[in-house]
């Protein structure tokens, strides 16, 4: 790190008594008329790959566009789950490396991420579901993910409010447990990144947006954005939501359909629940979080659009589901409701790599799993960029493998059906 004071107990003590101010975490620059490097959307997979340019392979002459604030996309509305549980060999690699990022990243950014590895849970409630849990504990232990399938004993053990009796309505057949996953503080990790990034030089421009980006003779040669033209070689999509009209703007083809995902979040309790829970059947997914509110999440919306206002439908079909699994909650009151937007792709994995235009590189098509990915995306991308070639990790996700039919089938993996 080039610049930044360190956060410690001291430091606190130090801030404390002197009455100093903090030193911002992000600084305010005038763009450049040009950089090495431009990364679209100021998420934390953009600010993950800005840092890790910077942190990994030196190349800081770096600028990451967000045409609002930092973290305002998906990265501040997901549900905060991380895991690596996943369905397909690759996709279970890849994400495995990102728990391991993230199981370090405290440490790493000098930043508290609090993650907290409480155990992921995906409950069965019918033989084929039973069948597919059994699939992923296979293809997660060849890839040495702490991940099995228990039954209703053990399901009672650690969620004790649950109803694993036969006679529930969808009753609980068994679940694949999954320890090491949990969830963590979404805002505290892009501004982690975002702190980690700014303090090797990279330039973080908020409330700047990208309208335009210039491609000559099949190069990109630079970008167009409300504070002016910047010129660069290359540019890093790593945007959510827009990922497909940002890559028209190179003229470059994305198979992504855009749909909206809701979650809510209730009233603070005492301490109940630790594992996070899923259940596909029930289209419903919850954790609680440190202060005590029940954070929840469902599928994504059965259209494609760029809204992100929560509906009532959704509220009214969550509760439903939800009180099936915990009739006990039925009185706690929900808070917020609001919705990201999520690029799902075909076989529901992300699209990571070069393009056919010299210089526009593309991180995106996260579905619903664009959070928990950021750490092992914006350091495998940053070595592509680096390096000049794909990292074996991330090289199944391809563009070019919805042409030659290479596809990465992870809808298995989903936390609920879609
Ligand atoms: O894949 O775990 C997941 C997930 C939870 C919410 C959205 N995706």
């Amino acid at each position: 790190m080039t610049r930044r004071t360190r956060y410690s107990a001291l430091a606190l003590l130090r801030h404390g008594l002197g009455r100093q101010d903090w030193p911002r975490v992000v600084d305010h620059h005038e763009p450049a008329r040009s950089y090495q490097v431009v990364i679209i959307g100021g998420g934390v997979h953009g600010l993950a790959t800005a840092y890790y340019l910077a942190a990994n392979h030196g190349i800081t002459d770096v600028a990451v566009i967000e045409k609002s604030y930092i973290g305002s996309g998906g990265s501040g509305r997901n549900t905060a789950i991380v895991r690596s549980n996943y369905l397909t060999p690759e996709g279970a690699s890849f994400y495995q490396r990102s728990v391991e990022l993230y199981e370090g990243l405290a440490a790493e950014l000098n930043f508290n991420v609090m993650f907290e590895q409480r155990g992921h849970m995906t409950l069965a409630h019918n033989d084929s579901s039973l069948r597919t849990m059994h699939w992923r504990a296979e293809v997660n232990k060849t890839r040495g993910i702490d991940s099995s399938v228990i039954g209703p004993g053990e399901i009672k053990r650690l969620v004790p409010f649950m109803d694993v009796s036969a006679n529930a309505r969808y009753p609980i057949l068994g679940a694949l447990w999954h320890p090491p996953g949990g969830i963590i503080r979404h805002d505290a990790v892009v501004w982690g990144y975002a702190r980690g990034a700014n303090a090797h030089g990279v330039h973080i421009h908020q409330d700047t947006e990208v309208t335009g980006i210039d491609v000559t003779n099949g190069a990109v040669t630079g970008v167009e954005t409300t504070r002016g033209r910047i010129a660069t070689g290359t540019v890093i999509n790593c945007t959510a939501g827009w990922s497909s009209l940002v890559a028209a703007m190179a003229g470059v083809r994305l198979p992504i359909l855009t749909r909206p995902l809701q979650a809510a979040v209730t009233e603070p309790v005492k301490h109940f629940l630790g594992p996070v829970v899923v259940s596909g059947t029930l289209h419903v997914y919850v954790s609680q979080t440190a202060r005590g509110e029940l954070v929840f999440g469902a599928s994504v919306d059965p259209f494609a659009s760029y809204s992100t206002r929560g509906s009532l439908e959704f509220t009214e079909n969550l509760a439903k589901h939800v009180l099936e699994l915990m009739p006990a909650i039925a009185k706690m009151r929900l808070l917020r409701q609001w919705a990201g937007l999520c690029d799902m792709t075909p076989d529901f994995a992300p699209i990571m790599g070069f393009t056919a235009v010299d210089g526009f590189v593309v991180d995106v098509g996260w579905g619903t799993y664009g959070f928990k990915a950021a750490p092992v995306a914006g350091e495998q991308i940053a070595r592509l960029v680096a390096t000049g070639s794909v990292p074996p990790l991330i090289a199944p996700f391809s563009l070019d493998r919805f042409e030659n039919g290479r596809l990465v089938g992870e809808k298995g993996a989903a936390a609920v059906g879609h």
